[in-house]
């Protein structure tokens, strides 16, 4: 299977992660990707390629211009205000409060922002940028023929909803990706979301639309970030209905109960008869995960990758999180090998 990676993702070096009251080395850091290069060239599992520069066209089909305006100046604006640290929101549009953007970053921040732990520094955007040129590479690849390919993306994507960033996200790869297969001819994909947090972005994203069968199995908003989407009564809205599926999961989940989950998923994918399906490849599934609470083993990172190519369709894999940095490149490359079931 074909790989594209950076080195540009490097660029992406925040210092500071807001966690538990305190100012933290951030869980989603550089030594991820490294870890999951080191294994993929390890188990020889393909060419590895750098990505091409597609521009901003596909990336503003998904995601609002402000936004964007927002991401490519924030850096720029938070240090002319004479902040000392990296930039954090502070305060929010909460309930009953009015949702204009302020001119001043320290509210624009708020206004743009999920959630606190996300600081923004120098070099974010560009890494978030080249970020989503890994995954529309790794799209075009399938787009021409690849049976599958492996966008390994850092920063994650699937977090970020059409103007809203947070929980290490930015710009929404796997989004950008699935449109991408649609503008370019497609009639329906299916985005299937396995990393430990739900997809929120990528469900918000395409709550409304019939063209694209979103799934996630996830740790239950009841009990894990990002707290305030992914139940089970989500399933789209208008023309979108029925084109959600969430599966949340409570603390503990070892792999017998999340594949029955992901059996129920696949099951729903095959009906709905996709020309590509798009996974958000999050291995935080991990026992040893230090942010999350399920119980998968390596081994059963394989099991599930065959299980994938079951679906017998045209695989787009676009790396999300796991944070269990030592085992990250064995687990997440367990089910790229997985599913070329060797
Ligand atoms: C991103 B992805 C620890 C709690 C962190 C944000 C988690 C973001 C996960 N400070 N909350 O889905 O792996
Ligand atoms: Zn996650």
């Amino acid at each position: 299977m074909l790989t594209v990676q950076t080195e540009k993702h490097l660029l992406r070096d925040s210092k500071t992660e807001l966690h538990g009251g305190l100012l933290v080395p951030p869980f989603e850091c550089p030594a991820r990707v490294d870890r999951i290069l080191a294994r993929v060239k390890a188990v020889s599992l393909g060419e590895v390629i750098e990505p091409r520069d597609f521009g901003m066209d596909p990336i503003r089909r998904i995601h609002d211009a402000g936004f964007l305006d927002f991401l490519a100046n924030c850096w720029t604006e938070w240090q002319a205000a004479g902040f000392k640290g990296e930039a954090i929101p502070t305060a929010w549009p909460a309930r009953r409060m009015r949702e204009t953007p302020p001119k001043f970053i320290d509210g624009k921040l708020g206004y743009y922002a999920l959630a606190a732990e996300t600081a923004i520094s120098n070099g974010t955007w560009e890494a978030a940028l080249a970020s989503a040129n890994v995954a529309l590479t790794a799209q075009a690849a399938i787009a021409k023929g690849a049976g599958s390919a492996f966008a390994l993306c850092r920063p994650p994507g699937h977090h970020a909803t059409s103007d809203m960033y947070g929980g290490y996200c930015f710009i929404n790869n796997a989004a950008v990706a699935a449109q991408a297969f649609l503008d370019q001819g497609a009639s329906r994909v299916a985005i299937l979301d396995v990393d430990f947090h739900h997809g929120n972005g990528t469900q918000d994203i395409f709550y409304g639309r019939d063209d694209v069968l979103f799934l996630s199995l996830h740790g239950r908003p009841e009990d894990a970030f990002p707290y305030f989407l992914g139940y089970a009564d989500e399933t789209g809205k208008s023309q979108g209905e029925g084109f959600t599926a969430n599966y949340p999961l409570p603390p503990g989940t070892a792999y017998d109960a999340w594949e029955d989950a992901l059996k129920s998923a696949l099951a729903r994918i095959d009906a709905y008869g996709p020309d590509a399906v798009v996974i958000s490849l999050g291995v935080d599934t991990f026992k040893d995960d230090p942010i999350s609470f399920f119980k998968l083993e390596s081994d059963d990172y394989k099991r599930y990758g065959k299980r994938i190519a079951g679906l017998n369709r045209p695989t787009l894999f676009v790396m999300e999180g796991g944070y269990a940095v030592d085992e990250i490149g064995i687990n997440a490359v367990n089910v790229l090998t997985g599913f070329e079931d060797r």
